[in-house]
């Protein structure tokens, strides 16, 4: 549908950008900081850096957000590092962390910019990895607390938080995040327990937040990529259908409806895959309800029907973002529609309306992107500079697509495009770059850390002085 005229951006419209700890923060065993997972981590890509440094945000937290200030971002996303307030994941608490996250929410606040955060961003601590992870009650019990060591500590300060950061990706590239070290099936029985155990500490999460900060908002932080059939043939529709519930619908139907999506369960239970229910749970998880969906969007995905074969698999390397195959479920198929950036992934804008629209009408929740952006090699230019135009013609194209969804009268609360500065990606090192500000390492050579602000950092400072009226730049 086309409209005459489109609307304005809401007044409080959250303008912001993403990171998340570790990938951002560095300073991997500073001040009493435990490992985490990511920490512990050996299966690193050939030719990329672990993230023991990462940006070294935690020695420049003052400085980045200053530059965030000058962007003038209305909001900023992080997540806090568990493992720097409770090191173990479930035993004492550790000041010096406190202190840090009380430090960067202050000078976030001092800037103008609101504080987005997510409770848990892949980083689980690796003692409580160790015992089970999510499979186990005790890690369900520990990220409640932890949860309420954050409202205890940070409440005052902060009113939007998110509980876990792509849950779905944490499953189904469960190896590849460090969430199982099983294989095959055992894997799998494995990750779907886990998924189980994240859904109730996440509802825990959301009922403590709501009983213990009447006014704080709380939700889930999924990856939704909307999943189109490969043609109109009522086949490859039924194969669609089946790869949205199974990668998205499951998540968010049991974050905002507590319950389990009929076609991912009957998909888990054919797979064998379907996780132990104990007495109460379902009353747990019915009990909780979000203020709002958050999700991070790249791209959307196309599926056939599948074939029963391994010509259903995608053919060629595969991340979080490609479309996979599953032998008997979905065919993964390339859309010709669709270009792809330098990692394979593909560019779809208007799928971001398309799954915005979605998410509404299935749940009629306020949304909050949480992640959009582009990945790149950039180069500093001559003058100091990167003048990443492909950047900001991606973010511009994202950007007006908000707006026909807004149009379409969909309620959205933000959008944080990844990222705020240069981090590390989770599987493709530092060479693959998102942020608006530039730090200045390489891929083993840390340099001097320099950071500055990109060409897109001075686009984006404009879109949001102009209420996204002026995207042209
Ligand atoms: C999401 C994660 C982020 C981030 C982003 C970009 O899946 O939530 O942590 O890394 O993807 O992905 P990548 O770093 O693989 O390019």
């Amino acid at each position: 549908m086309h409209y005459a005229q489109l609307p304005a951006f809401p007044e409080d419209f959250l303008w912001g950008a993403s990171t998340s700890a570790y990938q951002v923060e560095g300073a991997w065993d500073a001040d009493g900081k435990g490992p985490s997972v990511q920490d512990v981590r050996t299966h690193f890509p050939e030719g990329t850096t672990d993230f023991k440094v990462a940006a070294d945000h935690y020695h420049h937290v003052e400085e980045d957000v200053a530059l965030m200030g000058e962007i003038g971002l209305k909001a900023y996303r992080f997540s806090i590092a568990w493992t720097r307030i409770v090191p173990d994941g479930d035993g004492e608490e550790n000041a010096a962390g406190i202190a840090f996250y009380h430090r960067l929410i202050d000078a976030v606040i001092a800037q103008g910019i609101t504080p987005i955060i997510t409770m848990y961003h892949f980083d689980l601590p690796q003692a409580l990895a160790e015992r089970g992870g999510w499979a186990n009650q005790a890690t369900i019990d520990a990220f409640v607390r932890f949860a309420e060591i954050l409202y205890r500590e940070y409440g005052s300060k902060v009113r939007y938080w998110l509980t876990i950061n792509e849950q779905n990706m944490l499953i189904m590239y469960g190896k590849m995040l460090g969430t199982t070290t099983l294989e095959g099936d055992a894997a799998q029985r494995d990750l779907y327990q886990q998924n189980h155990g994240m859904f109730l500490a996440q509802a825990r999460a959301m009922i403590r937040c709501h009983e213990l900060l009447p006014e704080a908002k709380i939700g889930p932080a999924p990856n939704v990529a909307y999943v189109y059939p490969a043609s109109c043939a009522p086949e490859d529709v039924v194969a669609a259908d089946d790869w949205n519930a199974v990668r998205n619908w499951l998540y968010t139907d049991l974050a905002a409806r507590g319950e389990y999506n009929s076609l991912a369960w009957a998909y888990l239970v054919e797979k064998g895959w379907a996780p132990a229910i104990a007495e109460g749970d379902m009353e747990i998880l019915a009990a909780a309800k979000p203020d709002f969906i958050a999700f991070n969007y790249y791209a959307t995905q196309t599926v056939a029907a599948p074939s029963g074969d391994a010509s259903d698999l995608r053919a060629r390397g595969e991340d979080q973002q490609m479309v996979r195959g599953e032998v008997g479920v979905y065919k993964a198929v390339d859309n010709p529609n669709l270009p792809k950036n330098a990692f394979g992934w593909e560019i779809d804008p208007v799928g971001f309306r398309t799954t915005f629209r979605a998410l509404w009408d299935r749940y009629r929740l306020p949304l909050l992107v949480t992640e959009n952006g582009l990945g790149a090699f950039d180069e500093l230019g001559e003058d100091g500079m990167v003048h990443d135009d492909y950047r900001i013609d991606y973010l511009q194209r994202h950007i007006e697509q908000i707006r026909l969804a807004l149009a379409d009268g969909v309620d959205v609360l933000g959008y944080c495009p990844w990222s705020a500065i240069d981090l590390i990606s989770t599987h493709q090192g530092f060479s693959k770059r998102y942020g608006f500000i530039h730090v200045d390492r390489d891929e083993f050579d840390l340099k001097d850390l320099a950071r500055s602000r990109k060409k897109s950092s001075y686009w984006y400072q404009e879109v949001i002085e102009s209420r996204g009226a002026r995207l042209d730049g």
